[in-house]
Formats: structure tokens, sequence, C-alpha cells
């Protein structure tokens, strides 16, 4: 799977080669692709924003830069190309599990008041937000994007480590405990010391359900 990220910001982008994902980009499972918009603007100083048409606070992205590098980094289309902000779907696990099928996904990332809405019409598939609150950029929403897409990524984490988490069965995760067995007088429950997997596995979905129907009635209503 590919994923190219449209940024003026690309030095944000750092956290991407820590961890699961920067394991994942190195063993070339995922590729990621981090592509500066200035490098596109055609104008001599290579600015990228300009002031807003009927006035008031703030600069807006400028069409040329934004739309030629969409043109470069993706010409015939193939991609699905989504633009991070607030007036977007809210981005939710169903979503996750429709763009890891994509082979190439576009991430654009507004900076400042927002980018000309004509690139929005003229290029952009999809609108996706992270949530109802304002950031100040899409670069921390596009890397949730990224995070969220790569983990069911063929071979980026462990079959196993997937199967039985949160929101993929609807309900919040059980508790989990390691070593030591006693911490500052707090034990760990009886039955995961006892080898009985069957009664373990009882046990966990009886702890899921429990706090599903205390935290997120909704998620078992079917809500969402
Ligand atoms: N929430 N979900 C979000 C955001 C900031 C101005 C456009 C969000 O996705 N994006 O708050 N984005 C704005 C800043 C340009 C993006």
């Amino acid at each position: 799977m590919k994923i190219t990220i449209l940024t003026l910001f690309p030095e944000m982008f750092a956290p991407l080669k820590e961890s699961i994902l920067g394991r994942a980009v190195e063993s070339g499972k995922l590729n990621i692709s981090v592509v500066n918009i200035r490098d596109y603007a055609q104008n001599k100083h290579q600015k990228c924003d300009d002031y807003p048409f009927g006035g008031g606070a703030g600069m807006v992205m400028m069409p040329q830069p934004v739309g030629s590098a969409i043109e470069a980094v993706d010409p015939d289309h193939t991609a699905r190309r989504i633009y991070l902000s607030p007036k977007g779907a809210t981005f939710c696990q169903d979503k996750v599990f429709e763009l890891v099928n994509c082979q190439h996904l576009v991430l654009l990332c507004g900076h400042y008041e927002g980018i000309d809405q004509r690139i929005i019409d003229l290029y952009i598939d999809e609108e996706i937000s992270i949530g109802d609150y304002v950031l100040t950029g899409g670069e921390l929403p596009a890397m949730v994007v990224c995070d969220c897409v790569a983990r069911y990524v063929e071979g980026v984490i462990s079959q196993g480590s997937l199967v039985d988490e949160s929101f993929a069965s609807g309900m919040l995760e059980y508790p989990q405990y390691t070593r030591p067995a006693v911490y500052k007088g707090l034990s760990v429950p009886e039955v995961l010391l006892n080898g009985d997997h069957k009664k373990v596995d009882e046990w966990r979905r009886e702890q899921s359900e429990k706090l599903t129907k205390a935290r997120r009635p909704d998620l078992l209503k079917g809500e969402e």
C-alpha cells in the first residue's frame, strides 16, 4: 500500500519513522511518501499562501502549488484523494477497513485558513474529519489516518493482536496485566493466573461487556 502526504510542513511527519509504522516502512510493506507542496510553486519566491478574497483574517493556500502537486503525484487519478478537514465525515473504524483496500491514498493537508475551495471541488474525492475540534493544520489528522490504516496492511501487526481488539468486535477492550502478579498491593485477577484459557476468555468477554455498557452503551445498540 502507498500513502502520499501533501503538506507545507514535511518535517511534522517525523513520528511516522518510529515504532510499528517505522518498521512497516523499513520492511517495504508500506510506502509513505511525504511531498512538500512548496516544491510545486511556480512563482519566483515559491509563495504558497495569499490573502482571502472578500477579506478577513489569515491566509489561504493558493490553488496552483496544491493542484500541481496533486497532478504530479497522481496524474491519472488512480489514488483515493482525501482532504483532512473538520467539514468532513467523522473518521471511524469502518472507514479504516474501507481505505485499507485502496492501493494508493493521497492525503492533502491544509494549513492557515485552509485551501482555495476550487482545489477541493476539482481534485478531492472525500473530506475526512478526525473529530469535532479545530487543529492548526491537517498534518496530525493525516498521521492519524496513516497510523490506523497501516495496522491493517498485511504483516504490519501480528494477526492475533487484531482479532480480539476493541472496535473491530464493536466493544471496548478488557483490561490487560503483566508481571509482577502483585504491584503496590494490587493483585492481578486470579483467573488470569490459573492457565484455564476457557475461563480467561469468558472473563475477558464479561469485562468487555461491562465496560462497554458503562462507558459506550451506544456501541452495543449498534449506533453509528
Ligand atoms: N478536526 N479533522 C481537522 C482540523 C485543521 C485549516 C484546514 C480535524 O481533520 N482535520 O481541525 N484541521 C484545519 C486548519 C486548514 C484544516
